[in-house]
């Protein structure tokens, strides 16, 4: 595999841009290697600027649920950048894509666009602060929910391949007020609650956490946490910035049949342009300003570029379900594919997966929560990143991350996946 290209660009990037890369998992260095720098994507496909072409099961992190460059979403942004680019100013696209929103997902009533996840989440709980009137929040070891000061106490993603789960910079203040449970462990929640009484804002949680890799809510988990901030007058939040449209068109709220009453999206529902959301209940929502006093502003959210690239993506989906059901069969191909291959190889790995989404764990153990999913041997994790990407397999270059399979994912595409992992796993002396 070239990559002198690649790495030409990375020493140069080094100098002036901190690590090199605009966001730190970018940086392959968990899977110990210099980054490859993308230059074009087409369906299931990232081509690199060495011209190797590598099956993508990254998908800007979520974004390409249907595949790089869908026509579809391609003309809609032509169409709309070529009527202006950003107005700081209300649109009709804006009004299009709340409603949009608010027909796919029966528990919002009223949404607010914003440019990323972390808008999203962050100021998902500063409404819920200002709903509530209180200040404390939980949050889960390993969920990660962007990078705002309060949600950067043992985060997932790019966090837990640094020395600490935490960020240096977060003042003490800004984290006291966050209290952190385990995942798919309802008393952990029950302890903070009692402990905190009637001091607790909001809970917010993956539905499917997908930043410690992808770990499943077990039976009654997410039951569970709506029964207790019911029952404690705090604000459920779902951070569905991965499952949202991704679990299907109601995102993993609607496979599980729990109604938040905050909901945060990001990814899918941008087509790929930068794009976030919040909303939910309408008393909630109104106290956002300006129907209410908890404040939140941006002069690009909202943009009309954006905005069409994320009706034309929902839209689509919304027009073609049976793509979930594509999607979905292909990731059971591919997941179940690599299960087999784990036992029938006795290789040390377990998969955890549901619909379009999973991740390989290097270790013999279940993974529901963070303690166990950082039991995996990640060194073994960049072994095979690399062995996969040298065979022109693009996977997600840290162990605690999730894949992502697309509508262009095809049979085959997925067959020459299992066919590289079976070689690595057999370079592992198994049977
Ligand atoms: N936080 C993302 C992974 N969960 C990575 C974002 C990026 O590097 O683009």
């Amino acid at each position: 595999m070239r990559d002198e290209i690649s790495r030409a660009l990375f020493a140069e990037a080094k100098k002036i841009i901190p690590g090199g890369v605009n966001s730190p998992v970018r940086a392959f260095r968990s899977v110990k290697r210099d980054p490859v720098f993308i230059q074009s994507a087409e369906g299931a496909y990232i081509i690199d600027v060495d011209g190797n072409r590598y099956i993508d099961y990254v998908g800007s992190w979520g974004p390409a649920i249907l595949g790089h460059n869908h026509p579809v979403v391609l003309e809609a942004v032509r169409e709309a950048a070529g009527r202006g680019l950003s107005f700081g100013a209300a649109t009709e696209a804006e009004v299009r894509m709340a409603r949009l929103m608010i027909e796919l997902v029966p528990a919002l009533e009223m949404v607010r666009m914003v440019n990323s996840g972390t808008e999203a989440t962050m100021s998902a709980l500063r409404v819920a602060r200002g709903f509530t009137g209180r200040d404390k929040i939980i949050k889960f070891a390993g969920c990660y929910h962007g990078h705002s000061d309060a949600l950067l106490v043992k985060g997932g993603s790019g966090l837990l391949s640094e020395t600490k789960p935490d960020s240096a910079g977060v003042s003490a203040s800004c984290a006291q007020d966050t209290l952190v449970a385990q995942y798919n462990d309802l008393d952990s929640v029950s302890r903070l609650f009692e402990h905190n009484k009637g001091k607790i804002a909001a809970l917010i949680v993956e539905p499917v956490a997908a930043n410690m890799g992808v770990v499943l809510p077990v039976d009654g988990f997410l039951q569970g946490l709506r029964e207790i901030c019911t029952q404690e007058g705090a604000l459920l939040v779902f951070d569905e910035v991965i499952t949202g449209f991704r679990l299907g068109l109601g995102g993993a709220q609607g496979l599980f049949g729990i109604k938040p009453d905050v909901s945060c999206f990001g990814k899918i529902i941008g087509g790929g342009m930068p794009v976030g959301a919040y909303g939910g209940r309408r008393e909630v929502m109104e106290m956002v300003s300006p129907s209410g006093p908890v404040y939140q502003a941006g002069t690009l959210s909202g943009n009309p570029v954006a905005m069409a690239a994320g009706i034309a993506q929902l839209s689509f989906l919304r027009g073609h379900p049976e793509l979930y059901a594509h999607i979905a069969a292909m990731g059971e191909v591919l997941f179940s594919g690599l299960a087999d291959l784990v036992k029938r190889k006795s290789v040390p790995a377990v998969i955890n997966t549901i619909g379009s989404i999973g991740s390989l764990f290097w270790t013999e153990e279940p993974v529901f929560n963070l303690d166990q999913a950082m039991k995996a041997d990640t060194s073994r994790y960049a072994e095979y990143f690399n062995f996969m990407l040298e065979r022109g397999i693009y996977q997600a270059p840290a162990q605690f991350e999730a894949l992502f399979v697309s509508a262009s994912h095809s049979s085959a595409e997925i067959a020459k996946t299992l066919e590289a992992a079976e070689d690595f796993f057999n370079t592992l002396g198994g049977s």
